[in-house]
């Protein structure tokens, strides 16, 4: 909560309410396309700011990992801005992605949490989060604090492309300020989180599922679990489970369910029943009333506050972060330094 907050606080004005970003020697309104590059939980976070910049301001977005996108060099439209996200701000894959970007002629902005790093320093624009240090090598605040600060950018473009209302505007803001509290409840459930850790940590694969902004999420919350428990598993768009996965459910895979009671819940809930149906357990996590019915079909339901659609992906990330977390701390792998793992990668 707190590192959300001093995030928010340096993006919004509390006088006006309005979101204000840094100065920038470009406007969004001539932008042509966005392209988001990133590494790993960065790249995450790309996802997510995809959705809401395409939804609420209307700008095509590309999203790439960056070890794919320096090698295949693609060509970049005049007028277009290039954006990469990374904690560190010197993972090599993406510093050698913006540096072909900036080739190509795009305006270059960067999100990072170390302002000093040399993807700052290369960048026209820099937008700070204000994760504080991270002291684990996998991302966990700093991914909350990105999408924090690309909520204020997907907003500010929305603003001026002239997509998003000047009510729609203070609706998101007032979401975004609300988001500290809740993440603090969300932290209360650590607990119960526990408890379902101890469910999971004798699983050979684990599957996450999600829609919409929750896809991102799903995927997040997969990589946390392999990075610090060594455990498989795999973040699939709901959707996409007939076409594939399915096939791995029996009742020995545990399968985390992101469920925001948003216009896609009825369908994320339809795919909960048909792996509750096939002996998966499942652990679904939503705001959705009522939950407490659907715990008959569920293994387990972790009940999170209310929030606007627009916010929820935020929010989210949360208990799947803490349940790697109980996870590793049970079965007693290093939370913090995982094999095989460095913080920044720069080779
Ligand atoms: C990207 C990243 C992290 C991941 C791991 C290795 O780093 O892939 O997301 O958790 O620590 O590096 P960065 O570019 O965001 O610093």
């Amino acid at each position: 909560p707190a590192v959300i907050g001093d995030t928010l606080h340096a993006f919004i004005n509390p006088a006006t309410q309005t979101i204000k970003l840094p100065d920038m020697p470009f406007s969004f309104a001539d932008a042509t396309r966005l392209t988001i590059v990133a590494c790993g939980t960065s790249y995450y976070a790309g996802l997510v700011a995809k959705h809401w910049i395409e939804r609420y301001a209307g700008l095509g977005v590309d999203v790439d990992v960056a070890s794919e996108f320096r090698y295949r060099c693609p060509p970049l439209a005049k007028g277009g801005v290039a954006l990469f996200i990374s904690q560190s701000g010197e993972t090599l894959d993406t510093l050698a992605a913006l540096r072909y970007a900036k080739s190509k002629g795009q305006k270059i902005v960067s999100i990072v949490n170390v302002a000093e790093s040399t993807i700052a320093r290369e960048s026209d624009v820099v937008l700070q989060t204000y994760a504080g240090p991270e002291i684990g090598v996998a991302s966990t605040k700093a991914f909350t604090t990105q999408l924090t600060v690309l909520a204020c950018l997907a907003v500010t473009i929305g603003r001026e492309n002239g997509t998003l209302a000047k009510d729609e505007e203070a609706a998101i803001v007032n979401a975004l300020t609300e988001v500290p509290k809740h993440a603090a409840e969300v932290l209360h459930h650590d607990e119960a989180i526990k408890k379902l850790a101890l469910d999971i940590a004798d699983a050979r694969d684990v599957l996450y599922l999600g829609r919409g902004l929750g896809y991102p999420i799903a995927m997040e919350g997969a990589l946390k679990l392999k990075e610090i428990s060594y455990i498989h598993a795999e973040g699939y768009a709901a959707g996409e489970m007939k076409h594939g996965p399915i096939a791995l459910i029996d009742q020995s895979v545990p399968i985390i369910v992101i469920a925001p009671s948003d216009e896609l819940f009825e369908k994320t809930a339809s795919n909960m029943q048909e792996a509750a149906a096939r002996g998966g357990r499942v652990i679904f996590i939503s705001d959705a009333p009522g939950l407490a019915k659907l715990g008959d079909i569920a293994s387990a339901t972790v009940e999170l506050p209310k929030v606007a659609d627009f916010v929820a992906p935020i929010l989210y990330t949360i208990p799947v972060q803490m349940l790697a977390y109980h996870v590793a701390v049970h079965k007693g792998t290093d939370v913090d330094q995982p094999r095989n793992l460095a913080k920044s990668v720069t080779v």
